[in-house]
C-alpha cells in the first residue's frame, strides 16, 4: 500500500506556488517512500482559492487557516505566509500534533522565532519534526559546495564574503508587506541576510559567534524598514565573514552569492548562474592553477541531479524547492536527507546572527551572539 502524508499549505502566492508545485512534482521525480498528497490550501483569499486548488491539486481549500488544526487528513503544515504569521500558524499546528514546514526568515522578530524553537522543542519529544525552507541549500552547485567542504577541498575556511542583492525596492516600488515593519519585522535584512547566514553556517559547519559592526540604512525613508544592512562577523573557529543585503542594488535581480576562502582553496556560486560552482585548487601546480567552473548537472555525480535530466540540461529555480520537498519526505520516513535540513533550532541560530547584527548596527558596537538568548 501506498503510503502518502496529507500536506496543508498555508499561502497561495509567491511561495504558496513554488511549494505547491514541489509538493506535485516530488512524488513524480523523486518516487518517494512516503508520497506526498496535497490535500488542503488555505490562504486570505477566498476568491483565489477555488481556482488555486483545482490549478494544483489540492483536494479542499478554506479562507480559515485554524481549520486545519483538527483536520484528521492533515499530517504536515507547510506556512508560506508573510514574516508576522509564521509563529501564530506554526505554533498552532504543532500545539495541534503536526509537522511544519514553515517559510524563512524563521520570524519577523527574535521573540516569535524564540516561542518557535521552543514550541518546536516540545513537539519534538512527542515525535513532531519542524522544517525552514531556506531553499537554497538544495541547489545542486551549493550542496556540492557542502560536500567539497566536507571532503577538505579548502582544508580549513578562513574567510567567508556573502552578499545578497536585487534592485526591486527603490522608491517607486508599490506597496507590500515586506515594508511594513509589523508584518516583516526588517527589511533586507530579515528577508535576505537570513539566506546569507543560513548558507554560510551550512557551509562552513560553525556558529558565528561574534559581530564586529554593523550598518542598517533606509534610503526610501517613508518605509519603516531596512533597505540594506551590511556586517561583519566571525565564526567560533576564528574564520572572518561578510554580510551585505541590498534591495536597491542597480544591476542585481537576484544576485545570492557566496565565496569561501580556505587554507587549499577557495569555492564561489552565485545564483543567477545557479547551476555553475567555481573551485580554485590552491594545491594544484602552479603554473596549472586557475578556477574551475563546474557545471553542476551530471547524474550520479552531483547532487539530487539524477532525479532530473541529462548532463548539460540545466536546472532552474523550482528544482531547488522540489528537492527541498523530497529531503523533508526523506526525514519523514525515518531517511536521511541530501544534505541537513533546517529545523526550528537551527533556524532560531540564524536569526540570532541576525538580531545581533541589528543589535551592533543600532548600538554602533561589536555583540557577542552568546549574550544573546
Ligand atoms: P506573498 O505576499 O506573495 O503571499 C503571501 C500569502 O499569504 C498570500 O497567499 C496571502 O493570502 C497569505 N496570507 C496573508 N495573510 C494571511 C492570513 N492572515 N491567513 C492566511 N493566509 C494569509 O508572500 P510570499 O512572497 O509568498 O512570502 C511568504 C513567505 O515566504 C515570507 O515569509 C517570505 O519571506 C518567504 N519567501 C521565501 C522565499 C525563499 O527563497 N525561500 C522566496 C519568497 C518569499
Ligand atoms: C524578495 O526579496 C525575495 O522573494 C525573498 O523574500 C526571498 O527569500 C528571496 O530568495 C528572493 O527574493
Amino acid at each position: 500500500v501506498e503510503r502518502t502524508i496529507g500536506v496543508a499549505l498555508i499561502g497561495q502566492k509567491f511561495m504558496g506556488r513554488a511549494h505547491a508545485n514541489a509538493w506535485g512534482q516530488v512524488n513524480r521525480f523523486f518516487e518517494p517512500a512516503v508520497r506526498a498528497r496535497a490535500e488542503i490550501v488555505a490562504a486570505r483569499d477566498a476568491r483565489a482559492l477555488p481556482a488555486f486548488a483545482r490549478n494544483w491539486g489540492f483536494r479542499r481549500w478554506t479562507s480559515d487557516w485554524r481549520e486545519i488544526a483538527d483536520d484528521p487528513e492533515v499530517e504536515l503544515v507547510d506556512v508560506a505566509t508573510p514574516n508576522d504569521l509564521h509563529a501564530e500558524q506554526s505554533i498552532a499546528m504543532l500545539e495541534a500534533g503536526k509537522h511544519v514546514a514553515c517559510e524563512k526568515p524563521l520570524a519577523g522578530t527574535f521573540a516569535d522565532a524564540r516561542a518557535m524553537a521552543a514550541a518546536a522543542a516540545k513537539a519534538k519529544r512527542r515525535g513532531r519534526k519542524t522544517f525552514v525552507w531556506f531553499n537554497y541549500r538544495r541547489v545542486p552547485a551549493v550542496a556540492l559546495a557542502w560536500r567539497l567542504v566536507r571532503e577538505g577541498a579548502l582544508g580549513r575556511v578562513v574567510h567567508v564574503r556573502a552578499r545578497y542583492l536585487q534592485s526591486w525596492g527603490g522608491p517607486k516600488a508599490g506597496a507590500s508587506w515586506r515594508f511594513e515593519r509589523d508584518r516583516a519585522g526588517s527589511g533586507a535584512h530579515g528577508d535576505l541576510n537570513a539566506h546569507l547566514v543560513d548558507l554560510a553556517r551550512f557551509l562552513v559547519g560553525e556558529e558565528l559567534v561574534l559581530v564586529h559592526g554593523a550598518v542598517e540604512h533606509t534610503f526610501v525613508k517613508k518605509r519603516g524598514v531596512d533597505d540594506c544592512v551590511l556586517f561583519l562577523a566571525s565564526f567560533a573557529g576564528g574564520a572572518t565573514a561578510s554580510f551585505e543585503a541590498s534591495r536597491v542594488a542597480q544591476g542585481h535581480w537576484n544576485d545570492h552569492a557566496i565565496e569561501l576562502n580556505g587554507e587549499k582553496g577557495s569555492l564561489r556560486f552565485a545564483f543567477e548562474e545557479m547551476n555553475v560552482l567555481e573551485l580554485f585548487d590552491g594545491t594544484a601546480p602552479k603554473a596549472k592553477q586557475g578556477w574551475t567552473r563546474i557545471l553542476v548537472t551530471s547524474p550520479g555525480v552531483h547532487p539530487y541531479v539524477d532525479r532530473w535530466w541529462p548532463e548539460g540540461h540545466v536546472l532552474g529555480y523550482e528544482h531547488g524547492f522540489v528537492n527541498q520537498a523530497a529531503d523533508v519526505l526523506r526525514a519523514l520516513a525515518g531517511r536521511k536527507p541530501e544534505v541537513p535540513l533546517p529545523d526550528f533550532e537551527d533556524a532560531f541560530r540564524t536569526q540570532r546572527v541576525l538580531e545581533g547584527a541589528l543589535l551592533s548596527a543600532r548600538e554602533g558596537a561589536a555583540v557577542k551572539l552568546s549574550d544573546i538568548g
